[in-house]
């Protein structure tokens, strides 16, 4: 009987269309003014960090200039940045925090 090969298409699935999203640094700003415990006070409180870490990023920033709070999505990250620079300026603080993509 004759063969038929006919139907040995290859068949190229289509990769899944899904990157990884992007993750985001969150950093805080070196300034003149700011009290250092106040700093280490917001490190422990929005980035869930032990008093040790918190001192030790304070002065990683007040040394460098800028220091990494923590790494998260963009919605996360965002959302850090904007209550961080609202609870620095309810006590008229000028410390800055900003992101920026890893
Ligand atoms: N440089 C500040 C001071 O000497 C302390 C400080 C640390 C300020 C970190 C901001 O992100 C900062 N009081």
């Amino acid at each position: 009987p004759l063969r038929d090969d006919d139907n040995d298409v290859t068949v190229q699935e289509a990769a899944p269309k899904l990157k990884k999203p992007p993750l985001y640094k969150v950093i805080l700003l070196n300034d003149d003014f700011t009290p250092m415990d106040f700093v280490i006070n917001l490190l422990m409180q929005f980035f869930a960090m032990s008093t040790e870490k918190a001192t030790q990023v304070m002065l990683q920033i007040h040394t460098q200039g800028v220091g990494v709070c923590g790494t998260y999505s963009k919605d996360v990250a965002e959302t850090k940045v904007y209550i961080v620079n609202e609870y620095s300026r309810q006590h008229q603080h000028p410390l800055l925090c900003s992101m920026e993509e890893l």
